[in-house]
């Protein structure tokens, strides 16, 4: 049994997490899902966290279920949906929920549903070894964790096909140029280059950031029409925080703004 398939590092102002089956690769067991469910609760909980940076130990990222969970005797039906239902979906829905945004720093191979968990955060940086892979078709199954709705809207229809029927692998620069992903960087940058990143909203207007959030999100089904309503209303409740007001008294005064973070929200 894992002593501890989810680590958390609490630094100034985000939290680092990091799935911890190496031997693994940091595949999904029960265990590790609702370990790594716990620690997003207890991020959520601290309002002195204003964004989480996800990352897997060893060679790899999270190469999606771990299959010997899945391994059917003969005679035997493997009975699938509940897994996706009680862990996967809560899961993606979390990630882009959370009122803060989330970090991954892809350190290797993220496969299966450990690659839509990676697409599903909100900045997605990844070494240049690492790569992206559809493995479900390889096993028979379809894309989860929200790949089939993430893949098209980032790739295009052409290549989501093609990635996910044919699983081959998209290697991290590739991803970049195909604007899968935010940014490739060498590997030896990765966690700093994401650390950072982390720092910058950390001290930022968070509260102005889960409304961009909502704002990205809610643009993948409305008409324009309703995504120009949408804007009025968040800007409404932007201008309404008092990191508006700072924000552009620090601009007038040429000095960095004191932003309130998660507590007068
Ligand atoms: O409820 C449900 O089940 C539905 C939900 C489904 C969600 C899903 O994610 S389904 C997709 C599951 N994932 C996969 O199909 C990926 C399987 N893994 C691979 O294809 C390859 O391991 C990789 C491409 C990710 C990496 O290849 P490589 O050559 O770098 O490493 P490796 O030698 O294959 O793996 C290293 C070890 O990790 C190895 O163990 P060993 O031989 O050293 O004892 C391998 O068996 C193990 N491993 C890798 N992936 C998994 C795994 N063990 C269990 N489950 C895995 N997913």
């Amino acid at each position: 049994m894992d002593e501890q398939p989810v680590l958390v590092d609490k630094r100034e102002g985000f939290r680092v997490i990091t799935l911890n089956r190496p031997q693994r690769l940091n595949a999904f067991t029960e265990a590790m899902h609702l370990a790594l469910k716990a620690a997003i609760a207890e991020a959520e909980a601290d309002t002195d966290c204003r964004a989480l940076l996800l990352t897997g130990a060893g060679r790899a990222f999270c190469a999606g279920q771990d299959l010997n969970d899945r391994l059917a005797r003969p005679g035997e039906k493997i009975v699938l949906g509940q897994t996706l239902e009680d862990h996967y979906n809560p899961l993606i829905r979390k990630l882009r929920s959370l009122p803060f945004p989330v970090v991954c720093a892809v350190n290797g191979t993220a496969a299966g549903a450990g690659a839509n968990i990676a697409l599903a955060c909100d900045i997605v940086v990844a070494a240049k070894s690492a790569s992206f892979l559809q493995a479900f078709a390889k096993i028979g199954l379809v894309p989860d964790s929200g790949g089939t709705y993430v893949l098209p809207r980032l790739v295009g229809m052409a290549r989501a096909r093609a990635l996910s029927l044919l699983a081959e692998p998209v290697p991290a620069e590739k991803a970049e140029a195909w604007g899968m992903i935010w940014k490739c960087v060498p590997d030896t940058e990765l966690i700093e280059t994401a650390g950072n990143i982390c720092n910058l909203f950390a001290s930022g207007p968070t509260y102005g950031y889960s409304l961009i959030k909502r704002a990205l999100d809610a643009s993948m089904q409305n008409t324009l029409d309703q995504q120009l309503d949408l804007e009025r209303d968040l800007q409404r409740e932007a201008g309404n925080h008092p990191d508006y007001a700072e924000g552009v008294r620090a601009f007038m005064e040429k000095r960095s703004p004191k932003f309130t973070g998660r507590k007068s929200s």
